[in-house]
């Protein structure tokens, strides 16, 4: 629990140390009354919490504190606050009773799909499950050989076809394979690309096509994986997957090379999607699974 912890204060680092250094310069200048109330705005919109969050939060905030004393009450009430914005579960991930479960793995190029399979089957075998990779991204060169690598390194076995061949199948097999070796969780790499590239999106729905028709009830999870130091375009590129391809879960990657960490805060709110994990960094184990609390007192903690 108190490496878990660690973990994510680490990771959210960047986005505290610079939450925290301009809400304290605030109370330095003495800044007040409306001015500190448009100052706080500023602080939580260049974090990218959202204008909608931002301004639902001051609004909240106002009616609870007239006068703002210090800066531990304001700390206090915009941890609170921040929290109600967040589902209250649905956080972890879907199991099933008659395995495996396919998780299938989506996101547009390199925000950490194939980082974050690994990492996901390293955590799930570390708790004891049986796990099966696919890599089922036979459009970028060398993508197979990457996940062949991480999947040595974590001893996970993988399935795969040659450079080219056509995704769907890649999966059928797979979850075959599975199905056949008792395996607990199939986790799924797929390619990347702009999400604005139609082939992608139709390329997916084939995937989920193939999966659903051939396997009905073994497809558990999509989980859509978004890099935070992308902000704000994470969100667009979210809505367009949600939209066309049905989206379980969120993975939210690299949230340590950004200051704008309030992000998480706008794409759970704004999708109501739960946010599942979180990536902190280039190992294995810097993954974990998302704690709205956690997240919130790392954020405000000094
Ligand atoms: N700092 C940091 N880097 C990360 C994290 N997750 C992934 N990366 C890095 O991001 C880069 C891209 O990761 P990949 O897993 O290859 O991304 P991808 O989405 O599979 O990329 P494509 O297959 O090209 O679409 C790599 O250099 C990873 O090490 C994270 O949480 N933190
Ligand atoms: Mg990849």
């Amino acid at each position: 629990m108190l490496q878990k912890t660690k973990g994510i204060k680490l990771g959210l680092f960047k986005t505290r140390t610079s939450v925290l250094e301009k809400i304290s310069n605030l109370f330095k200048k003495e800044t007040e009354g409306e001015n500190l109330w448009d100052e706080l705005e500023q602080i939580l919109i260049e974090a990218d919490m959202g204008v909608g969050v931002t301004k639902d939060v001051l609004e909240n905030l106002r009616k609870h504190v007239r006068m703002i004393a210090d800066k531990e009450e304001i700390l206090n009430s915009l941890e609170k606050e921040l929290l109600g914005n967040f589902l209250h579960d649905g956080r972890s991930l879907n199991s099933s009773t008659t395995p495996p479960a396919v998780v299938l793995m989506l996101g547009v190029n390199g925000v950490g799909k194939t980082l974050t399979t690994s990492k996901l089957a390293y955590k799930l075998k570390k708790e004891g499950s049986k796990i099966l990779l696919a890599a089922s991204d036979t459009f970028r060169a060398a993508a197979i050989e990457q996940l062949g690598i991480l999947s040595k390194k974590i001893e996970v076995d993988m399935i795969k076809h040659s450079y080219g061949a056509d995704p769907a199948a890649v999966c059928y097999d797979a979850v075959e394979a599975a199905k056949a070796r008792g395996v607990d969780f199939l986790i799924i790499d797929t390619a990347g690309r702009s999400h604005i590239d139609k082939n992608l999106m139709e390329s997916l729905k084939k995937i989920r096509r193939v999966i659903d028709s051939r396997f009905p009830g073994m497809l558990k999870e999509i989980l859509l994986v978004l890099d935070a130091t992308t902000g704000q375009n994470a969100l667009s590129q979210a809505k367009t997957f949600v939209d066309s391809l049905g989206v379980t879960g969120i993975v939210m990657t690299k949230l340590d090379g950004t200051a704008k960490g309030g992000i998480i805060v706008a794409i759970e709110k704004e999708l109501k999607i739960p946010i599942k994990f979180i990536g902190t960094g280039e190992n294995l184990e810097d993954f974990e699974v998302f704690d709205p609390k956690v997240f919130v007192s790392s954020l405000f903690e000094e």
